[in-house]
């Protein structure tokens, strides 16, 4: 179209590169990065770096001051429309105007209902131009979980399988039958990292006594996700790791008797009674009512890790949005079957969009 330099492109690229630096640490708010040039020179860059911290916008201000650069007349490339709101920070409509910004190029517009908007359109009417719609593709991937929020109002469901080479899976008990290599195991732990929320069946806790938390990569900022357990009739035991290490764990049910609540919640441990709307097949917590329940609490991405009877009812469903399908060639020996296979994927909606071999594994990713 030729409506963007190349300088243009240049200078979003280093700002999605930047608020790259956010991905993981500033849920429920999206990842942004700004970067502020004059002529074709790069002055400063920013990007949302903590809940409660400075917005790209500002971030990248306080850069150039700190470099004793002006910001008058420049040029802010920004990856999301600046916020026009008093939240957690003061509007960056209004950080951009005391800067002196000439112009404002943003990649994608900001869906979320919650805060007022109007960013762009207030900057226009102080005077500075705006431009957007650059490179936005990338920034709505990149911010993924918060534009499905904003729009959908539930969390972006993403599945995570590692299957061995039979088609047999991943017993979660990391120590004992961990097929998959270390590089694999990592990138889970980004994933849950990455992710408000994981949830397992209550077959695989009583099996595995997973954790689910994050270990194999450093936290930072971000909170360990909430873990979440599919207990029809509440077979959760109590001494299990979920309920007992303190960590936050929330326990759905829709036929478990008092007692056993009882025996289970605690201040870490919350216990949901969620009766179906209508009887459900196989019995069980509805799968749309629990999305609308984690849109509602706010969580913006859940990772769904197992195992099969709980990744079939959701791929059954039609709603998960993404897999990762992580393939060792390597035999575990007998096990229960994993279930899924490119036929399986393509028809829950999903198309494969890359294949990546950290080490011995292929890690499929699987998009909608
Ligand atoms: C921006 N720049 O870097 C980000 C924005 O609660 P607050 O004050 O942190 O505001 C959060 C909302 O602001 C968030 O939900 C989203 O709409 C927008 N995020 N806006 O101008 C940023 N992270
Ligand atoms: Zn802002």
């Amino acid at each position: 179209m030729g409506e963007w330099s190349e300088l243009d492109i240049r200078c979003m690229r280093l700002a999605l590169e930047q608020a790259e630096k956010g991905c993981g640490k500033v849920s429920p708010n999206p990842p942004v990065g700004c970067v502020l040039a004059s002529g074709a020179e790069i002055v400063a860059s920013g990007w949302h770096d903590h809940l409660g911290g400075l917005h790209a916008e500002q971030a990248a201000i306080a850069d150039a001051e700190e470099r004793g650069l002006a910001t008058h007349g420049s040029v802010a490339y920004v990856t999301l429309e600046p916020c026009n709101h008093h939240g957690r920070t003061p509007p960056c409509t209004e950080a951009l105007l005391w800067a002196g910004v000439r112009e404002v190029v943003l990649a994608a517009a900001d869906p979320n209902p919650t805060v007022r908007g109007g960013g762009a359109e207030f900057l226009r009417e102080a005077g500075i131009t705006v431009r957007s719609g650059l490179l936005e593709e990338e920034a709505r991937r990149q911010m993924a979980p918060f534009m499905h929020w904003c729009e959908q109002r539930r969390p972006l469901v993403t599945l995570k399988a590692a299957i061995d080479a039979d088609g047999v899976v991943d017993a979660e008990n990391e120590a004992a039958g961990r097929f998959t290599s270390e590089a694999s195991l990592r990138r889970v732990h980004e994933l849950r990292r990455e992710s408000d929320a994981v949830l397992v069946g209550v077959n695989t806790v009583i099996r595995d006594d997973p954790e689910l938390t994050v270990r194999l990569v450093p936290l930072a900022a971000g909170r360990q996700p909430l873990r979440i357990v599919l207990d029809h009739t509440l077979r959760t035991p109590p001494a299990s790791r979920l309920v007992s290490d303190g960590q936050a764990t929330l326990i759905l049910h829709s036929d478990g008797d008092e007692q056993r609540a009882a025996a289970l919640a605690s201040d870490s441990v919350e216990v949901l009674h969620m009766p179906p709307l209508q009887p459900t097949e196989p019995p069980g917590v509805e799968l749309d009512q629990l999305l609308d329940l984690l849109g509602d609490r706010g969580l913006q991405r859940l990772l769904i890790e197992g195992g099969p009877d709980v990744w079939s009812r959701f791929l059954g469903a039609g709603l998960v949005d993404e897999a990762f399908i992580i393939r060792s060639a390597a035999s575990i020996g007998p096990g229960p079957a994993a279930g899924i296979d490119a036929a399986v994927l393509t028809s829950a909606g999903l198309q494969c969009a890359s294949n990546d071999s950290p080490m011995d594994d292929v890690i499929e990713h699987w998009l909608r």
